[in-house]
């Protein structure tokens, strides 16, 4: 096969986009679904600070690797979730990535922070932990980026991660959910504008960039991942996109373009219900934001503000 560039011999087939590419043809493609995806969703204006959630993982250092090529004004943030070996090891993969870059990278570490773990607050939330994770980070990545004038919040979700998310929201028919699975989450009082510029971007690409790219990235996933049932819908998506190519794209992009409007209302109407949290200001619908509740529980004495 040849690269569709340049006629080299290519190293990577996107079957989605049915081409071959050499290296650097690639790296431009890539670069360029990156582009297209910003420009399409208006996603970064000039001039704007981006902050990169950053896991150590291929996904966020591909991001900001992409970002930084693209000449945004990005830095990185990194949450350890105190989820042992997984953390320290992906803390150590965020570093060295962002001394080798020259870039930025905040460290907040929650139970240094917090005074809690994932683990703990799972338990004492009652939630499963990937949800408890989840609202961690979401929390952090807001207030962060508030508390450090970033305008803006990008996170390293890909296609794969944007199919299988609404696939799930789909068969549960979660119209909330529905009405805010977009590329672009505009911002909203106490609310940072968050921008998923991956979309366009499977994870066998994302891989080949980082590999491509010279990126050295974190290949275990975390060791709690096995009860997150959006594992279960990327198995049957690939099995689906394995017999017709572009499915994934399909489902994602013609959702955004045909559907998405009829769901909005019902995420807006979520977020006009909404008030500052008593104690940290972050939005909520009740007076103290689900956070700083598991924190408060997990934590009784030490309520503390990220610094
Ligand atoms: S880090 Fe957190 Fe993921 Fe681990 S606990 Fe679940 S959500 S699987 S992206
Ligand atoms: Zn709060």
């Amino acid at each position: 096969m040849k690269c569709r560039r340049c006629r080299k011999p290519a190293v990577i087939d996107v079957r989605r986009h049915n081409a071959g590419f050499c290296s650097d043809c690639f790296l431009h493609h890539c670069r360029e679904q990156v582009r297209r995806a910003i420009d399409d969703f208006e996603m970064i204006r000039p001039g704007e600070r981006v902050l990169v959630a950053v896991s150590g993982g291929k996904d966020s250092l591909g991001l900001w690797h992409l970002l930084r090529q693209l000449e945004y004004q990005a830095d990185g943030l990194y949450i350890g979730l105190g989820i042992g070996e997984y953390s320290d090891e992906s803390r150590r993969y965020a570093q060295a990535f962002a001394s080798g870059e020259g870039a930025r990278l905040i460290d907040v570490d929650l139970p240094a922070g917090f005074g809690f773990d994932i683990a703990e607050g799972s338990r004492v939330a009652h939630r499963a932990p990937c949800s408890a994770c989840g609202l961690s980070k979401r929390h952090l990545f807001n207030s962060v980026a508030t508390a450090h004038g970033y305008d803006v919040v990008a996170t390293g979700h890909n296609l794969d991660d944007e199919a299988a998310v609404l696939f799930g929201n789909v068969l549960r028919w979660e119209t909330g959910y529905l009405g805010r699975q977009h590329p672009v989450l505009p911002a909203a009082p106490g609310f940072k504008r968050k921008v998923k510029p991956l979309v366009r971007m499977g994870e066998r690409e994302m891989a080949a960039y980082c590999f491509l790219a010279g990126i050295d990235y974190m290949v275990e996933e975390c060791p709690m991942a096995d009860g997150n049932r959006h594992l279960g819908y990327k198995a049957a998506l690939n099995t689906i996109e394995e017999r017709s190519p572009g499915t994934k794209a399909a489902f994602v992009f013609g959702f955004i373009e045909r559907v998405h409007d009829r769901f909005a209302p019902d995420a807006e109407k979520e977020r006009e219900d909404l008030a500052p949290c008593t104690h940290c200001g972050a939005p909520t619908t009740g007076d103290i934001c689900a956070f700083c509740r598991m924190q408060e529980r997990a934590t009784p004495l030490a309520l503390n503000e990220p610094t």
